[in-house]
C-alpha cells in the first residue's frame, strides 16, 4: 500500500510552546519504522512543510493517510480528514497519536475512517495488512467506523518502537529544544510511580517505572545524528538501576552528545551523587517540575517534594553548573500577593530557564470534576487546551488582572531573571533570537486574552 503520514500543521490561535520545543513526530518515526518494509511510506511534517495537504495527495497518491494528533489538534485533525475524503474519498483515513488515546470520541467523524486509541507492532501490521483486502473482524486497539467505533474491549498502551530517524531526513534540522538545534529526542523508560495529581504523563504511560528494552535504546541511539538527545522519560532520575543503565550504555557506545532530561526534585535531590559523572558525559539540562512556592499546594498536586526541596535541588545543581529549565503552574486561587511571592521564590531559585502554565485541569484528571464549575470553555474546545491557556475561572481577581498578573511574571522572569547574555553565550544569537521571537508571540496572545477578557 501507498501510506502518508501526516503532523498537522501548527495551530495558530493556540498557545503553544512550539517555538521553544519542536520536536520530531516520533510516533510517526515509529509507524514508518514498522511499515516501510511492506509498504510504500512517507511523512509529511506539515509544522514544517508550507504545500497543503491536496496537493500532496495530488503527488504522491496515497491510499492511506495516518494522521497524529495532540489535544488542540483534533479540529485541523478533522479539517484535514474532511479535506482528504474530498479530494479522494476512496482514501482511508487515519488518526493516532496522545489525543486518541487520551479522547478518541474527539475523532468520531464522517470523514475518519480509523482510529488507534494505542499503538502495537501486532495491531499496526495486522491493520496496514489486511486493509486491502477488506479486514472484517474489528482489531484489538482500533475504533474504526465501519463499527461505529466500537472497541474489542482489550485494553492497551501505545508500544515504544524502534523510530526508523531518516524518515525525517528532510526536516531534522528544523527540530530543536530550546537553544539547542538540531536536537533528537528518545525515550528510555516509560510509566511515572511519581503520581502527581495534575499530570497526564503517568495516565499515559501507567504508574510503573519500566525500562525500554535495551538492545531497542542501543540500536536507536547509534542512529542518532544529532549532537543533542533531549529525553522525554517523565524522571529521568526514578531510580538507581535506570541512571546506571544510562551512564554503561553512553560509555559503550561511546556517545558524545548533549543530553537533556526531566527530572523530579526527589530524584535531583536522591541521587545526586550520579550528577557529576552525568555532566561529565554530557548531561547540559534538566526540566524541573518546581511547580509552585505554597507547601500546601504541593501537598494537594501530591509532589513527592516541598519547597525547601526545590531549594535544595537548585543548590545541588548550581553548584555543578547543570541548567535547570524549571515550569511552574500558576494556581487560580492566586491573589496579587501570591502573585509577588511567587516571583521573588523565583528569583530565590535562579532557573536558567522559567515556564510557568496555569493549572489546567484537563478532562482526564480527576481535577476536571473538582473544577468544572469554574471552567472557562467546554471539553470540546480542543485549541483552548494547551496547558498554554487560563482554563479556570480565578477566585481572587478578574480574568484580565489575573493575565495582567502573568504577563508581569513572565517579562519579570525573562528580563530580569534569565541570565540572558550567559544565554547567548551558550546558545548563540540565532538560537536566542529564535526564542525571543517566540516569546514575543506569546505575550502578544497573552495580551489579545487579556483584552478580550
Ligand atoms: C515530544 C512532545 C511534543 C513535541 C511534538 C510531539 C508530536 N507528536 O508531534 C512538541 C515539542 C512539538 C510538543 C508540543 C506540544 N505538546 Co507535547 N509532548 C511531547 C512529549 C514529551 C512526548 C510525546 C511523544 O513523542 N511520545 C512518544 C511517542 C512515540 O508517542 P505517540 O506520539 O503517542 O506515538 C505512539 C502512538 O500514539 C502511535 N501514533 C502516533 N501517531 C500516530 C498516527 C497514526 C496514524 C498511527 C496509526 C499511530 C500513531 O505511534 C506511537 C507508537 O507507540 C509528551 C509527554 C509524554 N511523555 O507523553 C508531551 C505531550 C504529548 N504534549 C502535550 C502538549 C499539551 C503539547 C502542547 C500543546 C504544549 C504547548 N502548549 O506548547 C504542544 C502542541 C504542539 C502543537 N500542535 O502546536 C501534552 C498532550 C496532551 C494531549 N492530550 O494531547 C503531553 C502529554 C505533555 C503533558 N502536558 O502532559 N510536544
Amino acid at each position: 500500500m501507498k501510506i502518508l503520514l501526516v503532523r498537522p500543521p501548527r495551530i495558530k490561535q493556540a498557545i503553544t510552546l512550539s517555538d521553544f520545543m519542536f520536536s520530531e513526530p516520533l510516533g510517526l518515526e515509529m509507524v514508518y519504522g514498522v511499515l516501510k518494509d511492506a509498504h510504500t511510506v512517507e511523512i509529511f511534517d506539515m509544522m514544517v512543510e508550507s504545500t497543503g495537504i491536496s496537493e500532496k495527495i495530488a503527488d504522491f497518491r496515497p491510499q492511506a493517510v495516518g494522521i497524529t494528533s495532540l489535544c488542540i489538534d483534533v479540529n485541523r485533525v478533522l479539517s484535514l480528514c474532511a479535506e482528504i475524503k474530498k479530494t479522494d474519498p476512496s482514501i482511508a483515513t487515519v488518526v493516532g497519536g496522545t489525543q486518541s488515546y487520551l479522547n478518541p470520541e474527539g475523532f468520531y467523524n464522517e470523514n475518519v475512517d480509523h482510529i488507534f486509541e494505542y499503538t502495537n507492532y501486532e495491531n499496526l501490521t495486522r491493520f496496514y495488512e489486511s486493509m486491502p483486502l477488506g479486514e472484517t473482524e474489528p482489531i484489538d486497539g482500533i475504533r474504526s467506523r465501519v463499527y461505529d467505533y466500537k472497541s474489542t474491549d482489550i485494553k492497551g498502551r501505545n508500544q515504544y518502537m524502534l523510530p526508523h530517524r531518516s524518515s525525517t531526513e528532510k526536516y531534522r534540522k528544523e527540530y530543536s529544544y530550546f537553544g539547542y538545534r538540531p536536537a533528537a529526542i528518545a525515550e528510555f523508560g516509560t510509566g511515572c510511580e511519581k503520581v502527581c495529581d495534575f499530570c497526564l504523563r503517568w495516565r499515559i504511560e501507567g504508574a510503573r517505572e519500566r525500562l525500554i528494552d535495551l538492545e531497542l535504546t542501543k540500536k536507536d541511539l547509534a542512529q542518532i545524528k544529532e549532537p543533542t538527545i533531549m529525553f522525554m522519560d517523565n524522571d529521568f532520575f526514578a531510580d538507581r538501576e535506570k541512571i546506571e543503565a544510562f551512564t554503561g550504555i553512553v560509555k559503550e557506545l561511546k556517545l558524545n552528545k548533549n543530553y537533556i532530561m526531566y527530572a523530579s526534585v526527589k530524584g535531583i535531590t536522591d541521587y545526586r551523587e550520579y550528577l557529576p559523572e552525568l555532566k561529565s558525559l554530557g548531561l547540559k539540562a534538566l526540566l524541573v517540575g518546581y511547580e509552585t512556592f505554597s507547601d500546601e499546594e504541593m501537598t494537594v498536586y501530591r509532589k513527592k517534594s516541598n519547597t525547601s526541596d526545590n531549594f535544595e535541588a537548585a543548590e545541588i545543581l548550581r553548584d555543578l553548573n547543570i541548567d535547570v529549565w524549571a515550569s511552574f503552574m500558576a494556581h487560580p486561587d492566586w491573589s496579587m500577593k501570591d502573585f509577588k511571592l511567587f516571583r521573588k521564590y523565583i528569583t530565590a531559585l535562579k532557573p536558567q530557564i522559567t515556564s510557568i502554565s496555569p493549572l489546567t485541569p484537563f478532562p482526564n484528571l480527576p481535577m476536571y470534576e473538582e473544577y468544572r464549575e469554574r471552567l472557562l470553555y467546554d471539553a470540546d474546545n480542543f485549541e483552548k487546551w494547551s496547558f498554554g491557556q487560563v482554563m479556570i475561572r480565578p477566585s481572587q481577581m478578574s480574568l484580565r488582572d489575573y493575565y495582567l498578573e502573568l504577563l508581569k511574571t513572565n517579562l519579570y522572569v525573562n528580563l530580569l531573571v534569565n541570565k540572558n547574555t550567559e544565554m547567548i553565550k551558550k546558545y548563540g544569537i540565532v538560537n536566542i533570537l529564535r526564542i525571543l521571537y517566540g516569546s514575543l508571540k506569546a505575550v502578544k496572545k497573552y495580551i489579545l486574552l487579556m483584552m478580550e477578557s
